[in-house]
Order: structure tokens, then C-alpha cells, then sequence
């Protein structure tokens, strides 16, 4: 089954997502999410220019062939825009090949390993009282699991917390807006509110908490330590993980658990902290990390450590992603838990899909290939509109910092 074209689709529905179509001699066609948040184009290019001339013809089942050569071939081998736009063409290829066998994808991955996909959802709040009732609210709607992120006193934009009503969309400036920081009050003030939701909501509902990179190693410690009476799920990117020795301090001083990994393209990024143990939860995505193939490599060496994934899922990862991400999430032996943040009715629209989700629990559906379509004539409707993630500054000196 040869490959005869593929293109690149770049919508708006509220947001921006790159999508690849793959289409072959025999009348089928696959799609992959290539989305990478604020940098959209680029990775637009680097398929447009430089990957798709090379897929032309080529054995649409030859998989892994096809993912060794763009990454072996490029010579330039890593990061975000690379590992995505392979990630685009190895879900296409997946898609291609489930549907070639009318089968749905996750019965190529070796079947299912359990009957649905425990999700954990997203509470936002402007204060403690506003969060913890926003847990609650989450809770009754059948969530087993909860992130909850909330306004810091003091601090007029934090990243990762809602502002009013509006759901979480990070890049929201033409240009990138700039938010306050201030470590010390933070860590006086998050203990205080995982306290506050464990009285409302009991010990059974996991809760979660993402730091977005902000601690030092030893300020992340203090916070592990300090959350530990409180049970957390995990606590995701406490210090930013570009250097894995960091996590040595973190480790050494709590036994809350850790989660990291979305920001990671390769399992290169994840070695150390897998092998050395030095984490709990791996949160690549089957976009930002080259794709099922790949992410399947990550899964396999860390269920050796004990490691399960925790597989990124905020909205600017698309539906596309979703549903491969839920296959391979039903498939996979060391699943832990799969990020929900609901995509806007514009873009399930656009991306018609099989998955659903239900008192807590995803099911990617029974469609042959991943089960995402998408509807190209209303996606020309929403044109690319330039987005930034924001930069992060300290409260007082305005020194630049990690998000
Ligand atoms: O594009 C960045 C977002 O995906 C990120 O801020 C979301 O941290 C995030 C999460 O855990 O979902
Ligand atoms: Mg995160």
C-alpha cells in the first residue's frame, strides 16, 4: 500500500491545531495531530518542506521503517518540532494500518488491557473556597481523580489557573503576556488549599497538582514534604527537568509522588529519571514524544522501573492525539491515569471522534483506526490565528522564570 499524498490542515476552532493527512493508493486515509502550542507553524513547515516530499511512495505499513528513517535520516535528530512532526506521521501510519485490518487501533497494540481509561479532570479556582467547591463539583460529576490549580493571593496571573469563567488556554496573547511569581508565597498557600479540599472531599478522590516547572529542587522538596499528610496522586513538574539530578534532592526528602515528562520528546529525555527511579508517573504524549511507536518504547522501559505513564492531555493537544492517546492507554500494561480537559464544541466539530467519556473513565470506541476524523470544509473556517504561551516574571525584580 503506497503512500500517494499527504498535507498538512491548520485550523482556529478557538484555538490552533496542525493536523497530517496520509492518503494511499488504496483509498485509505490516516490523520495525526502534529499540534505543538505556540509554535504551530514551524512544525506546519517541517512536514510541508521536508517531511511529506520524503513520504511520497513510500510502503504505508512499513511503521517503524518510516519513523527510523525521519529520525534517523534528518540527521538533526530531537526536539519539539521534529518529534511532532514525526509523531504526525507515525499516528497517520497507525491509523492507516488498524484501518487496512478494520480493526481498532488498540487491538494492534496488543488488545486491551482493561475495560476503560481512568481520567483525571481539571478544577480551577480564584480562591481556596472557590477550588475546593470546584473539586466537589467534579467529584459528583464521577471523577475518581482531580487536579485542582488555584489563584496564588497577590499574584494577578498564574500560570495554569483559569481566569473567571473562561476555560484554560495558556496562549492567549498575539504576543506573550507576562505573569507574576513569587515562590514563597506560593508554597505558604498551596498546602493550605490541598488541606482545605481533603477535609470537603474525603481521602478516596486521587488528587493531583502541576507546579509548571516553577520550584527549585530543594523549595519542591519542602512542598512534597509539606503535601505528604495530604496524599497527592502526584505532583507534576516541580522543578524544571532539563537536569534529571534535580530530582535527587526532591526524591530525597518526600515520598510524594512525581510526575514529569510533557514537555520531554525522546525517551533520551526520560532515561535517567526512569532509571534512577527518581520519578512515579512518565507524561509524554503520543504528539510531543514521536508518536505510538515511540511512546510505546518510553511505556516498555518504564514499566521495568515501576514507572506507569500518566499521558499529557490539555486542550492543545487535539483530538487526534486524544483518541490515539486512548488506545494506547487501553493497551498498554503500565497505564496509570490519562489527563481530560474537554475540548470546546467547536473543535469536537471539527475533529468528529469514537472516544467518550463517562463517570470518570474514557473508552476510545470500536472504530477501525484511531476513530478521529476531520471535517476539513469547517475547519477552513477557523484560519490560524498567532498565539503565544506567556513568559513568567518574579514579583518585585522582574527577573525572568521558569513558567
Ligand atoms: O501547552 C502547554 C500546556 O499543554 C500545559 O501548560 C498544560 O501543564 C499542562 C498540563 O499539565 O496539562
Ligand atoms: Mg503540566
Amino acid at each position: 500500500m503506497k503512500i500517494v499524498a499527504a498535507r498538512t490542515i491548520v485550523c482556529c476552532p478557538g484555538r490552533n491545531f496542525v493536523t497530517l493527512q496520509i492518503d494511499t493508493d488504496e483509498g485509505l486515509s490516516g490523520i495525526g495531530d502534529a499540534t505543538l502550542n505556540g509554535r504551530e507553524l514551524a512544525v506546519a513547515s517541517y512536514l510541508n518542506d521536508h517531511v511529506i516530499p520524503c513520504l511520497l511512495g513510500r510502503d504505508a505499513h512499513r511503521i517503524e521503517d518510516t519513523w527510523q528513517y525521519l529520525y534517523r535520516g534528518a540527521y538533526w535528530r530531537r526536539g519539539p518540532v521534529t518529534m511532532s512532526a514525526i509523531a504526525a506521521v507515525d499516528t497517520a501510519l497507525w491509523d492507516i494500518k488498524a484501518k487496512a485490518a478494520n480493526l481498532p487501533l488498540y487491538q494492534l497494540l496488543g488488545g486491551a488491557s482493561r475495560e476503560r481509561v481512568l481520567l483525571y479532570a481539571h478544577a480551577n479556582g480564584r480562591d481556596i473556597a472557590h477550588t475546593v467547591d470546584e473539586v466537589a463539583r467534579l467529584q459528583a460529576q464521577g471523577y475518581r481523580a482531580v487536579r485542582a490549580q488555584c489563584a496564588v493571593p497577590g499574584l494577578d496571573k498564574v500560570y495554569g489557573v483559569a481566569s473567571g469563567a473562561q476555560p484554560y488556554e495558556p496562549a492567549d496573547g498575539a504576543l506573550p503576556a507576562e505573569h507574576d511569581w513569587d515562590s514563597a508565597v506560593y508554597l505558604r498557600h498551596i498546602p493550605h488549599l490541598f488541606d482545605a479540599i481533603r477535609s470537603r472531599v474525603g481521602s478516596e478522590l486521587h488528587l493531583l497538582h502541576d507546579v509548571h516547572h516553577r520550584l527549585t529542587p530543594i523549595e519542591a522538596a519542602r512542598l512534597g514534604r509539606d503535601l505528604e499528610p495530604m496524599r497527592l496522586f502526584w505532583l507534576e513538574d516541580p522543578t524544571p527537568a532539563e537536569d534529571p539530578r534535580a530530582f535527587e534532592w526532591i526524591r530525597r526528602h518526600t515520598t510524594t509522588p512525581l510526575a514529569v515528562g510533557e514537555v520531554f520528546n525522546t525517551i533520551w529525555d526520560c532515561q535517567p529519571l526512569i532509571e534512577q527511579r527518581l520519578i512515579d508517573y512518565i507524561r509524554c504524549s503520543v504528539v510531543h514524544a514521536g508518536g505510538i511507536t515511540h511512546l510505546k518504547r518510553i511505556a516498555d522501559l518504564a514499566a521495568l522501573h515501576q514507572v506507569r505513564t500518566g499521558c499529557h492531555g490539555a486542550t492543545d493537544l487535539s483530538p487526534v492525539c486524544m483518541g490515539a492517546a486512548l488506545h494506547f492507554g487501553l493497551a498498554v500494561a503500565n497505564f496509570g491515569i490519562q489527563e481530560h480537559m474537554p475540548h470546546s464544541a467547536d473543535t469536537d466539530a471539527v475533529f468528529p471522534h469514537a472516544y467518550s467519556f463517562r463517570d470518570g473513565y474514557a473508552h476510545p470506541g470500536d472504530a477501525p483506526g484511531h476513530g478521529v476524523t476531520v471535517n476539513e470544509k469547517l475547519a477552513a473556517r477557523y484560519p490560524y490565528r498567532r498565539a503565544y504561551l506567556p513568559v513568567n516574571r518574579l514579583r518585585g525584580d522582574g527577573t525572568l522564570w521558569d513558567w
